[in-house]
């Protein structure tokens, strides 16, 4: 039993959603001494058997295929996955009912003991977090990566430190004003990394999207750190939100504030507690190994955050020199005949893939296309524009079910200059994807670049980001090498 916290023993509570975060908070309720009944739209027979079992030999009540009134009203506590939104009928019913409505994480992070360092952002979250976990560990910290990067935090309880990847999603339930029966979570160091479009078929407009991710720093107070990205216009209208110590990070020294800057080309980046050390802490970035500069401004959120969180310096410099690029994010898959191929799949809105283009060292011929979230498609295609003019853009390859409104954006900025091709859409995944490389290497020669940089969610065609990316890991072994 958690003592000296609201107690859950005998509440009735109906956790929303029985996929991976519904699983972890069913499990932890329970164990806390908590009636659960988890409710999920989906037919019993496709739940996962485990979880099923260990809810029946637990008393946990099923409710399978639909969400009854009697369990959405008749709650002390609903627990809502990330993945169904605040507007979703049986959140409306519990709340109109008066029960406290809550996601998984938010309701985790207030019976958290120990630290937790949160990173949100449009992109670079997972980067940001596993890279700073793997700095805290590394200096011998007690540290785990969870959240929206799984595992869900009620699964890593235990830790001394958290550092946590954050959706909007999950804070979408949370407002301004905490009015929950709970102890409010106390996030030591938040980092924002950036704001752009995403998700706007979910929250509507960048305002909501961006309100959701600023109740990060609602759950601040002055002992804490708000580490805040000094050049992204994006999150500037929520610059002074929360009561958390200002630290930002950029290509930049921000005058008299502390911070961490970088040059790229002097391989360094210098960290400032303060924001008036005369001689601030510096590390040699000569062994970093992930290309590109929005890669920079990640390592520069998470070497402030350890450093914030009590990383020493010469330990933080270590574990730079050990970390590996995570998958399916600009990572370097082979080069072959001279050509780079680079698998971006995780760009899965179009400030993602202007991050990606904008580190191009080399001219690219980019796939992209898949499912768009709402977006508009103009500032990306101003991007390719510019980089047609500079020779740095080959082509640009479409496929999935709105790889024509990037194409239609295309057009509208760059006439009929840029060659367009269709690889295809539809279930057919691997071989669009294959048919996609294919087309990259009628535009490409040696000292070129392909890049898969969709813009866009993969479930038109694949099951995941992960899986188009490993299809196109395939498709280019197979076409480059045949
Ligand atoms: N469901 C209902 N009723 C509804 C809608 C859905 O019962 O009206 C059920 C579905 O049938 C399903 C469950 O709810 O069984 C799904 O819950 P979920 O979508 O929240 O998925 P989880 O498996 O719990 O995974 C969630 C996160 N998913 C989302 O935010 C959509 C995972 O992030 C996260 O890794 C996991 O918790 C652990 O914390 C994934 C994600 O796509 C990776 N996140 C988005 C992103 O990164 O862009 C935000």
């Amino acid at each position: 039993m958690t003592e000296g916290y609201y107690k859950l023993k005998d509440r009735n509570i109906t956790v929303l959603g029985a996929g991976e975060s519904g699983m972890a908070a069913a499990r932890w309720l329970v164990s806390e001494g908590a009636r659960v009944t988890v409710s999920d739209s989906r037919p019993a027979e496709t739940w996962d058997r485990d979880f099923a079992d260990w809810c029946s030999k637990n008393g946990v009540i099923i409710e399978a295929g639909e969400h009854g009134r009697a369990s959405c009203t008749g709650c002390d506590i609903m627990v809502a996955s990330p993945g169904i939104p605040a507007s979703a009928k049986p959140i409306r019913m519990a709340r109109e009912a008066g029960c406290t409505v809550v996601n998984d994480l938010v309701l985790a992070a207030s019976f958290f003991k120990g630290r937790i360092i949160a990173i949100t952002g449009t992109n670079g979250k997972t980067t940001t977090t596993m890279l700073t976990a793997h700095l805290l560990e590394n200096a011998g910290f007690d540290a785990i990566a969870a959240g929206n990067i799984s595992p869900p935090l009620f699964e890593v309880m235990d830790h001394d430190v958290v550092v946590l990847e954050v959706s909007s999603f999950q804070l979408e339930l949370l407002e301004k004003t905490w009015n929950l029966p709970f102890r409010k979570p106390k996030i030591s160091v938040a980092v924002w990394l950036n704001l752009a479009p995403d998700h706007l078929d979910r929250h509507g407009n960048i305002d909501f999207y961006g309100e959701c991710k600023a109740h990060l720093l609602d759950l601040q107070s002055e002992e804490d750190w708000a580490v805040l990205n000094a050049n992204d216009p994006g999150i500037s209208p929520w610059l002074s939100r929360g009561r958390g110590r200002r630290f930002y990070f950029g290509p930049q020294k921000q005058r008299g504030a502390p911070g961490t800057w970088y040059s790229a080309e002097s391989n360094t980046m210098w960290t400032d507690c303060t924001g008036s050390m005369p001689e601030p802490e510096s590390f040699d970035l000569s062994s970093w190994r992930l290309s590109g500069t929005h890669n920079l401004e990640n390592l520069a959120a998470a070497v402030s955050a350890a450093r914030l969180a009590g990383a020493r310096r010469e330990l933080i410099q270590q574990a730079l020199d050990t970390f590996g690029p995570p998958s399916h994010r600009y990572q370097k898959v082979l080069e072959h005949d001279g050509i780079t191929y680079i698998d971006d799949s995780k760009a899965t809105n179009a400030a993602a893939t202007i991050r990606a283009l904008e580190s191009a060292w080399a001219p690219v011929a980019l796939i992209a296309g898949g499912l768009g979230k709402d977006e508009d498609y103009l500032p990306l295609a101003a991007v390719l524009k510019r980089l047609w003019d500079r020779g740095m853009l080959r082509t640009v390859v479409l496929m999935g079910e709105h790889g024509n409104k990037i194409a239609e954006a295309v057009q509208q900025a760059a006439g009929s200059a840029i060659p367009l091709e269709f690889a295809g859409k539809g279930k057919n995944g691997e071989s669009v994807m294959k048919r996609a490389v294919e087309l990259c290497l009628k535009y490409t020669s040696p000292g070129d670049a392909v890049l898969l940089s969709p813009a866009c969610a993969s479930f038109d065609m694949f099951n995941s980001y992960s899986h188009r990316g490993d299809t196109f890991q395939k498709a280019v072994k197979a076409v480059a090498c045949s």
